[in-house]
């Protein structure tokens, strides 16, 4: 089924100004470790991937998204973003998305919600992963009616991904340097590639670390569109504090733009976004994460 990104924050410039986008934090594990993240920090002020305030399971994020698209008409996008992966915590990630698929549907049997939003009652679903358990799990995602996925993809070339990722755990065995990156690179290919031909439209994230993996960008993007990416979201390093990355210089705004825009020529590129926390909500320029945090305890008490 086709499916309309013209009320996506993310997908669609035109509608970051418009529409809202609510992350539910039900996904803590994670099965890689990134030399940029340190998920065991939190700062209240702080806006960047992998940073969430609560974590919450499937249930108390049915109750939260029902809250949310109360007091936010134009909310349209729920996202599973973290903290850790979506797919490393898929039983969450799927039980969360079925059950608020479930209320849509109570509320309006009349209407699908196949992950579209083409009225104002429906959501589009969504979710980022680093593409570790797409082989595993790339056809349910479809099945479910998830439309949109966004797998971080930072190279292809395993001898820079050693530089980037310290281990995985694929399987139930922990792999290292050069043999984690080629199996990491080899699943997320395979999983986007099968994604964008069943009709998901993929957006690729590339983290732009100087000195690491910023001459190679260009050949990342232009693989990715070989294999059907709808865009690519190319983003300067937050190095987190505690992180291998914790004083590896920044990469600069300008030097982003720069990239995007070379870039632009092969492929679509993302220009707005605000690498938002893993309990984002609300347009993307107004995080409203707050106003809405720890519902469920409130509610509980
Ligand atoms: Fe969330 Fe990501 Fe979906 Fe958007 S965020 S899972 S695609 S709904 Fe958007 Fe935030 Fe940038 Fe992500 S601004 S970090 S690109
Ligand atoms: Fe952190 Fe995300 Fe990398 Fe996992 S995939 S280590 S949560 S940045």
């Amino acid at each position: 089924m086709a499916c309309s990104t013209e009320k996506h924050p993310c997908y669609s410039a035109d509608a970051h100004h418009k529409f809202a986008r609510m992350h539910l934090p039900v996904a803590p594990k994670c099965n890689i470790s990134c030399n940029y993240c340190n998920r065991k920090f939190d700062c209240m002020n702080e806006s960047r991937p992998g940073v969430t305030s609560e974590l919450l399971d499937p249930n108390e994020a049915l109750f939260k998204f029902q809250v949310v698209k109360e007091k936010i008409p134009q909310l349209s996008v729920v996202g599973i973003a973290g903290p850790g992966d979506a797919l490393a915590n898929w039983k969450n990630t799927k039980q969360t998305i079925s059950l608020i698929k479930e209320s849509i549907e109570q509320q309006n049997p009349l209407k699908s919600s196949c992950g579209e939003a083409d009225d104002d009652s429906e959501i589009i679903f969504c979710l980022s992963t680093n593409g570790l358990m797409l082989p595993l799990y790339a056809q349910e995602i479809v099945d479910l009616g998830i439309n949109h996925v966004t797998i971080t993809i930072n190279t292809l070339d395993a001898e820079i991904g050693a530089k980037i990722y310290k281990h995985i755990v694929w399987n139930g065995v922990v792999y290292k340097g050069e043999e984690a990156s080629k199996i990491l690179i080899n699943n997320q290919l395979h999983g986007l590639e099968f994604l964008a031909q069943q009709g998901v439209l993929v957006k690729v994230n590339i983290v732009m670390i100087k000195g690491v993996n910023d001459h190679h960008i260009p050949e990342v993007v232009k693989k990715v569109k070989q294999l059907g990416a709808f865009m690519t979201n190319i983003m300067p390093l937050i190095p987190a504090p505690g992180s291998v990355f914790e004083d590896h210089p920044q990469t600069s705004m300008k030097e982003i733009v720069q990239m995007r825009k070379d870039c632009e020529l092969d492929l679509q590129q993302m220009h707005h976004c605000k690498q938002c926390r893993a309990d984002a909500i609300g347009l993307l320029g107004e995080d409203r994460s707050i106003e809405f945090r720890d519902l469920c305890k409130k509610k509980a008490a």
